[in-house]
């Protein structure tokens, strides 16, 4: 069989896990896998957009590249999310039912941040499932690293919180995890955290991030490469919602109005700059003229900004 996690990782305590999550809402364990696992991840999700190609392709935001369809992309990745140590942590926290809700393999780069959240609130009918999350440094994590607020699965009641939120009654318990590559955090999906920003130009955080909720045929569909499948008993079929069909999709990625504001002001200002260069071009009635008819839009889309 394929080694690839640490004897540090495979001789953990359940209980000891299960009862840190419970206490402080994560575990967070160094050198969970091999440096040969690392390199190859890194290898596998090396892709670019393919034009005209049958890979598939990761999706783009500003700050981050992302693929969802990393379980048929890289069997060592498909090997890691189905080992049966990932299966008992799951089932000592979770119970006898459980299933992979989501999962991605991800870069964020220079300007890459997130807000406070939580992850068990992705709409208003899943509220209460119980899920973990493990999210794994796949290079080493000293800029942008994940945040947690200790002890907030216990209390949290939203979806987002702001820096004033956390900064004014609860900074005490803010514990950034800047960690060497190969560090496993395992969190309650309750708890309070966030991806701190990304400060310098040249950083790129790998990261493999997957939720397993209590309960089945939830969450994202999963596609798979069949040739990764050697044996597949009930429990796997049970954690890849083989013959489930969902009961709700993932929403579209969404951002609060807070976030979606400034990024329609950095539109505003390129749109802004845009004309500006293209107004240049006309003879001079014509710029009158198209200010003219701009300047009342201008006005009301600053207002809704501000
Ligand atoms: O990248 C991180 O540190 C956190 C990711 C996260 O919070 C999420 O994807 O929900």
């Amino acid at each position: 069989m394929e080694i690839f996690f640490t004897d540090t990782f495979l001789s953990l305590n359940l209980e000891n896990v299960k009862n840190q999550i419970a206490d402080k809402g994560y575990f967070i364990i160094e050198n969970a896998v091999t440096p040969g696992f690392l390199k190859a991840i890194e290898h596998d999700f090396d892709t670019a957009i393919g034009l005209n190609s049958t890979s598939f392709n990761p999706f783009y935001t500003k700050v981050q590249k992302n693929q969802y369809y990393a379980l048929a992309t890289s069997k060592k990745y498909f090997n890691y999310l189905t080992h049966s140590k990932i299966f008992d942590i799951s089932k000592i926290c979770l119970g006898e039912t459980f299933a992979l809700y989501n999962n991605r393999y991800y870069e964020s780069y220079y300007g890459a941040t997130t807000p406070w959240h939580t992850d068990n609130k992705d709409n208003e009918t899943a509220t209460d499932t119980l899920g973990i999350v493990f999210l794994m440094y796949i290079v080493d994590t000293f800029d942008g690293e994940t945040t947690f607020v200790s002890g907030s699965h216990k209390w949290s009641d939203e979806k987002y919180y702001s820096d004033q939120d956390i900064h004014d009654s609860h900074s005490e318990e803010v514990i950034q995890l800047k960690r060497s590559a190969g560090t496993l955090l395992i969190y309650d999906t309750r708890l309070i955290h966030k991806a701190s920003l990304i400060k310098a130009k040249d950083t790129i955080r790998k990261t493999i991030f997957f939720r397993v909720d209590a309960g089945v045929g939830k969450g994202q569909i999963n596609i798979i490469n069949s040739a990764f499948l050697k044996n597949c008993d009930e429990r796997l079929r049970q954690y890849l919602n083989f013959g489930y069909d969902p009961t709700q999709t993932l929403p579209k990625h969404t951002f609060p109005l807070i976030v979606q504001k400034k990024y329609l002001k950095e539109l505003l200002s390129a749109t802004s700059a845009y004309l500006r260069l293209r107004l240049k071009k006309l003879p001079s009635e014509a710029i009158f003229y198209v200010r003219k008819q701009l300047s009342p839009w201008k006005k009301k889309m600053l207002k809704l900004f501000t």
